[in-house]
This record gives C-alpha cells, sequence and structure tokens, in this order.
C-alpha cells in the first residue's frame, strides 16, 4: 500500500504542469571561495518559464546577454550597472551571461535550459573576451559532464 501510494504520488508529480522558479543571482565582489568580480551561481541551470534575476549585491557590475550567445528565439537581455535585471526563460538552450565591466577577468555564468547544450558552438563562437570565454568553456563542460545521456533502451538497440 505504502509503494502504491509513492507511486502515484510520483505519477502526479510528474503530470503536474512544473511551477517556475525564480532563481536569485547575486553580483559579487568577492565570493566565499575569495574569488574576486564573480556572480553568486555561475552554472545556472533552469527550465522554461522560469525567471532568472540579477542582483547588484556589490556595485559596479551588471548582468547581460551576448550577441549570438543566446538560444534561437530568445528575447535578449541588458541590465544597467549597478541595477536588477531579470531574464525571462522561453527557450531552451544555453545563454551565456556576462558582466560587461569585468567580463575579460572572468565574470561570466552560463545559463542552460532543459539540459539542451545543442547551441554550444554558437556560444563558443561568440565574442567573449579573455577569462570570460576560458571560464565559459569550462561551463560547458562540467554542463556536459553532468547532464545524463539518455538510457540506450533494448527497443532501440536492435
Ligand atoms: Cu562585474
Amino acid at each position: 500500500m505504502k509503494n502504491l501510494m509513492l507511486a502515484t504520488t510520483l505519477l502526479i508529480g510528474s503530470l503536474a504542469p512544473a511551477m517556475a522558479d525564480t532563481i536569485e543571482v547575486e553580483m559579487l565582489n568577492r565570493n566565499a571561495d575569495g574569488e574576486a568580480m564573480v556572480f553568486s551561481q555561475e552554472l545556472i541551470r533552469a527550465e522554461v518559464g522560469d525567471v532568472i534575476r540579477f542582483i547588484p549585491t556589490d556595485r559596479s557590475h551588471n548582468a547581460q546577454s551576448v550577441n549570438g550567445a543566446l538560444p534561437e528565439g530568445q528575447e535578449p537581455f541588458k541590465g544597467r550597472v549597478n541595477q536588477v535585471v531579470e531574464y525571462e526563460v522561453t527557450e531552451t538552450g544555453i545563454t551565456a551571461v556576462v558582466c560587461l565591466p569585468h567580463q575579460s577577468i572572468g565574470m561570466v555564468a552560463l545559463v542552460v535550459v532543459g539540459d539542451d547544450l545543442s547551441n554550444k558552438y554558437q556560444i563558443l563562437e561568440a565574442r567573449i573576451p579573455g577569462r570570460g570565454m576560458d571560464k565559459i568553456e569550462a561551463l560547458i563542460e562540467e554542463a556536459r559532464a553532468t547532464i545524463e545521456q539518455p538510457e540506450i533502451t533494448e527497443e532501440q538497440n536492435s
């Protein structure tokens, strides 16, 4: 009986529409690990419908997308320095997020929506200077390494 209830709960959970989340990311002069000029979260996993809110906890930062470094159909965004900006996720895929004043020293983040990495080559061709692109590459690799590959069923195998 207990197992049946658990199974029912899981089934209902998977059928219910996913609740949209607001994901808060702070713009920091220094994080808990002592790294300077960083977003509090660098690999941001989201789903369509979520809102990612970038918060200027410390001064002189902004958050914005980069030309060509976001999924097709997704509206770009550009926050002003010292302003909160929200990124409303409408498409699956990868978005590179940069702080314009500090992108070249690595103040960047990667939004991955729906575990979809299909636009990664466009991201790698985008104009993100210096250590910003190094970190974007590392974050894409981190995302790739942690996304579960779909299992090959016996049916597909035969
Ligand atoms: Cu910054």
